[in-house]
């Protein structure tokens, strides 16, 4: 097995941080390093827990970097990486391009790759497909959702955007002209105090959103006798960039300095008509927003299913135990394996 050390060689470009054997500044790591296929974690401690789960003696590279912390095997015989961001959309808009380097940077040519459907393919160019980046994020939430079981899983359908990092890229036509994302965006806007922010939207891959459903439904049918099943709820996840008053909570003399004092009671009360029917919100937290709108823009396929710690509405407001939220990260961490293997 390889282990990447935290220092870096020489990069030259401080533009594109990256070495010129193609060590990226953050990842700390080179292409062949990385899998397709991604579990994205925020904390990273839990990279250790996920690998664990890889096929026995199957991890080939570990990288350490600041929060970013990656290991690469394979699990039922696909080659997967499991790597954390640490918190926040501003860590994960770096994790995004770094990956978008490694997978579509030639190093040996020094230029991009050619995508599938090209007109002009360079002789001896590698040919890469966008949809092959296949990435979701496992993660913890708050829910301002009031039938929201606590321990259950919050799964991605529609995002909310509430941080900024987003709005540094230009949306795509088609994610402008979107009329499930206008419904989100003019929903938000016009019921919510979220008018004082500019908020974006988007949406997981539905590839991503549906593998991931299948994955908790066979989890469930093959539960051993007696065990508690997985609860799950699918719903719009609304990404704060921030842990307290960006998602509502107020802190001692911070109480009177909140602009969006309500925050989760107005999630609460909102509903989107899309697509798929309606839509509640069902979770916040602080990543998938950027996952999910930078992953769009490149074409990769991501996804989000994050364990709800914080129940927030409700009858009862709680918080998990350390029991259950271990045991529901565990059952979800072996869901997106299988789901991320299957997609
Ligand atoms: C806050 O406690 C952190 O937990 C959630 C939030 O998104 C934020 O990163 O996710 P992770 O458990 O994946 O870090
Ligand atoms: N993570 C969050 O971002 N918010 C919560 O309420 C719990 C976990």
């Amino acid at each position: 097995m390889s282990k990447a050390t935290h220092t870096h060689g020489l990069m030259k470009d401080p533009d594109l941080p990256v070495t010129a054997d193609g060590v990226t500044y953050h990842l700390n790591c080179k292409s062949d390093q990385l899998a397709d296929r991604i579990l994205l974690v925020g904390d990273p401690g839990r990279v250790d827990t996920v690998a664990a789960c890889f096929d026995a003696g199957s991890v080939r590279f570990r990288s350490e970097n600041r929060e970013i912390f990656i290991a690469t095997g394979t699990y039922k015989g696909t080659p997967v990486s499991v790597l954390s961001t640490g918190m926040g959309t501003d860590n994960v808009e770096i994790v995004i391009n770094e990956i978008h380097l490694l997978k579509e940077y030639d190093f040996e040519r020094c230029s991009w790759r050619p995508r599938v459907g090209d007109a002009d393919v360079p002789p001896g160019a590698k040919v890469f497909d966008p949809s092959s980046v296949k990435m979701i994020r496992v993660g913890t939430c708050g829910s301002p959702f009031p039938d929201m079981p606590l321990a259950a899983l919050a799964i991605t359908r529609h995002v909310i955007g509430m941080d900024n990092t987003c709005l540094y890229y230009k949306v795509k036509e088609q994610m402008q002209k979107s009329k499930d994302l206008q419904e989100v965006q003019r929903v938000v806007k016009e019921q919510t105090s979220l008018g004082a922010i500019d908020v974006y939207a988007t949406k997981a891959h539905p590839a991503i959103t549906n593998g991931i459903v299948a994955a908790c439904k066979a989890f469930n049918d093959n539960l051993p006798a007696g065990a508690t099943e997985q609860l799950y709820v699918v719903g719009a996840t609304a990404t704060a960039s921030g842990f307290y008053a960006c998602q509502g909570r107020a802190v001692g003399r911070f109480r009177e300095h909140l602009l969006v004092p309500k925050l989760v009671e107005e999630l609460s009360k909102v509903q989107f008509d899309v697509s798929e029917g309606k839509e509640i919100v069902a979770n916040i937290e602080m990543e998938t927003s950027a996952v999910c709108f930078l992953s769009h823009l490149l074409g990769y396929q991501a996804g989000s299913m994050c364990v709800v710690v914080a129940k927030r509405a409700g009858a009862e407001h709680l918080f998990t135990t350390s029991e259950q939220s271990g045991q529901a990260l565990k059952n979800a961490i072996q869901i997106a394996l299988e789901a991320i293997v299957a997609v």
